[in-house]
């Protein structure tokens, strides 16, 4: 079959093995052209798959591109969600959605968000990201179409590193003991995935007896050579044996780009103008692809993005943001550069093992060997088997090792949190997990993978610690604490993206107490503008009002203080509840109880620290009868966006323009209850 319409039946297109191979190259063009407006994204894979992905949208599938969700056709399901760009050009090639559109990957509130979200795109089958998942959707989806009597194929698409995913092998048992000769799985064999080749981080070949020894029809192919990937999607699909087909497809990673061919290092990197226009050349696509219109189209997007973010920013008298003017200026940092700096300045310590779950260096706890290549032997690089990992890092710390882990912070919280709360807290073992690229620091990656859930389940579960630093300087002291200093569970949430450095090394900090922040007076560095003590020996200054945060929503408490001070007058009491676990009940209680309004601010859906501190303050004796008034910043019980990650902090509504607004509709009801009473008084 082909492209059909499904009202006639009739073949709406054919293709030729030549003009699909012609079609593939075209869209490898546009892919890095897509990609290069984006400023992020995955090219080094995007490319592996492309003459696959135009020989199933173009030719294999059955497809209605102009009805995309016609019931007849064929389920195409990506469960290797970072290659989202080939699918939406595989969509739009097939004429589903149209090829422009696809400059808009990866910006906000667009459909082509950084990893598919079938939502959003007519077409896209399923919301993917989350490795290892997909095939045993496409498990259910071809179960359904035995018990509907429907004769459509479930296509899945995986990589060769997304085999390391042991849910991956659990979907691979379910098809042949189901007899869903309707499955066809398809490998991105391209050799590399993150931290290096497969290989190496944890072979899975041969995985042609792997898949042969669970029952199923194994093909091995040229995954570039369209003649062989047609035929084999064709013979897969005509295949009623009783067994699944996987069809393992050799190729390689950034391929038709000299500089980017088998290279780790373009697996999530995008081209720049110049590198683009070196590829589009190599293509042999100059002029072919229409890159100053797409361009174009991304750019007008872009400021429409922009304007209705703005709109939504509450206004004062003047910009605050971060360094819009010439006094209170920061330096910025991402936080996860203080967790490598702690692992590389503690690893001499024979007990640390750390383990490496595919995503070492973006989250750094590479450097715990990069400079120190003798410490490589306690280095155990576990592939993408977050679940796996989790437990045996229980083990070694049964063994007497002080194991670390850690990963983006949805994938180290959520993928294992089984594992985490039998294996690790029950058993209150001496394990680190790092929580990394924690909120909305992977902005245009996505909901898959934004962590906005995580510090629910690592609070709620007992015997761990739970720790939230506000910046680099922090979050190192953090580690260097939870490393050496603390013994059982324990998860450390920390950021990609640059932000404020709000503390030094001369800054307090205890393990378990917060620190009072206060704005003393404007000053030429935002940090001098600020004077921070141990809450515990914190005299109260009767202020107006109190913040607590933790994270990076600390410098934004800090810059709604400074806000509240200039704007209205108000004197904020800024509390940084750096550990989330043990929590620092006294401090939240004093300020609830000595300034009366209180705000939590979390960069997480609202709760993990609102509900924390409601709790302590609803539940304190030395509370009861003194009225306190609360409000809470954080997401709103949704889920993510692709985005920057400034761009989500508006259009989360959790920047400090926003804790500052809040701040004050709470104090206008504090003076408003205040004028009440005096008035009260009077009469
Ligand atoms: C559960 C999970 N863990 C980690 C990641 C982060 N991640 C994204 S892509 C990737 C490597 C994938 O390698 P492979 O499957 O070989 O894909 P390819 O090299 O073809 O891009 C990783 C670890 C993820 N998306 N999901």
């Amino acid at each position: 079959m082909a492209l059909i319409d499904s009202k006639t039946g009739q073949i709406a297109k054919r293709y030729t093995i030549e003009e699909l191979a012609e079609q593939a190259n075209l869209m490898r063009g546009y892919d890095l052209t897509c990609l290069c407006a984006a400023g992020s994204g995955h090219s080094g894979g995007t490319l592996s798959i492309m003459d696959i992905t135009a020989a199933l949208y173009l030719r294999v599938a059955n497809l209605d591109p102009k009805d995309p969700l016609w019931e007849g056709r064929d389920r195409v399901i990506w469960s290797t969600g970072h290659k989202a760009p080939s699918l939406y050009l595989g969509l739009a090639f097939a004429g589903a959605c149209e090829k422009k559109d696809v400059a808009l990957l990866r910006k906000l509130s667009s459909p082509f968000q950084g990893h598919p979200h079938w939502l959003k795109v007519p077409g896209a089958e399923v919301s993917s990201g989350s490795l290892g998942q997909g095939l045993s959707v496409a498990v259910g989806i071809a179960l359904a179409a035995k018990l509907n009597g429907k004769t459509y194929r479930a296509f899945c698409i995986m990589g060769d590193g997304e085999q390391q995913e042991g849910n991956v092998w659990e979907a691979v048992m379910e098809a042949a003991h189901y007899k869903l000769d309707n499955v066809v799985g398809i490998v991105d064999c391209n050799r590399l995935q993150i931290d290096g080749a497969v290989h190496d981080v944890m072979n899975v070949e041969p995985l042609d007896e792997k898949y042969l020894s669970f029952g199923w029809n194994v093909m091995r192919i040229n995954g570039h050579d369209m003649q062989q990937v047609v035929d084999a999607l064709e013979r897969a699909k005509g295949t009623h044996n009783g067994k699944p087909t996987v069809i393992l497809a050799d190729t390689v990673k950034g391929k038709g780009v000299s500089f980017m061919e088998d290279v780790a290092g373009w697996h999530g990197k995008t081209p720049n103008k110049e590198e683009l226009d070196k590829g589009l050349a190599e293509l042999g696509l100059v002029g072919k692809v229409p890159v100053e219109e797409l361009f174009a189209h991304a750019k007008a997007y872009q400021a429409e993005v922009e304007k209705k973010l703005d709109a939504k920013m509450p206004k004062f008298s003047r910009d605050y943001w971060w360094n819009k003017s010439d006094a209170m200026k920061v330096a910025m940092k991402p936080t996860r550069v203080g967790f490598g700096q702690s692992l590389q300045e503690n690893g001499d310590d024979e007990r640390i093992v750390c383990l490496g779950l595919d995503i070492s260096g973006s989250i750094t706890i590479s450097d715990f060997y990069t400079k120190n290549p003798d410490r490589k032997k306690r280095w155990l690089s576990m592939g993408i088997a977050e679940q796996s990992a989790t437990a045996a890092a229980a083990g070694l710390a049964k063994e007497g090792k002080i194991a670390v882990f850690g990963t983006y912070g949805t994938f180290a919280a959520a993928r294992n949190l089984d594992q985490l709360r039998v294996s690790v807290c029950y058993g209150n073992f001496n394990v680190m997990v790092a929580g990394a690229h924690g909120g909305v620091s992977v902005g245009p990656d996505g909901a898959t993978h934004q962590a906005l859930e995580d510090l629910f389940a690592m609070c709620g579960l007992p015997n761990m610690s739970v720790a939230v630093p506000c910046d680099v300087v922090e979050t190192k002291k953090m580690t260097d604490f939870l490393l050496l200093k603390h013994v059982g569970p324990k998860f450390i949430r920390f950021a990609r993206e640059a932000t404020p450095i709000v503390s030094s090394e001369k800054t307090p900090f205890e393990f378990g107490k917060a620190n009072v922040i206060r704005f003393r007076k404007e000053s030429e560095n935002f940090i001098d503008a600020f004077e921070t003590v141990l809450a515990s020996g914190y005299a109260s200054e009767h202020e107006d009002l109190s913040i607590v945060a933790c994270g990076p929503m600390v410098p934004e408490a800090m810059r709604a203080a400074y806000i509240l001070k200039k704007e209205f007058g108000y004197e904020t009491r800024v509390i940084n509840l750096h550990t989330m676990k043990p929590f620092d009940e006294e401090a939240v209680i004093r300020a609830a109880k000595e300034t009366g309004v209180v705000v939590t601010a979390e960069e997480h859906q609202i709760g993990a620290l609102a509900w924390r501190v409601s709790a302590a303050i609803t539940g304190s004796p030395k509370v009861y009868g003194t009225p306190v008034i609360t409000g809470a910043i954080g997401v709103k019980d949704r889920f993510g966006d692709s985005g920057a990650p400034w761009e989500l902090i508006k259009e989360f509504e959790v920047s400090a323009e926003h804790i500052a607004q809040k701040a004050g509709e709470l104090m206008a009801i504090k003076e408003r209850k205040g004028a009440r009473e005096e008035a009260l008084a009077s009469r």
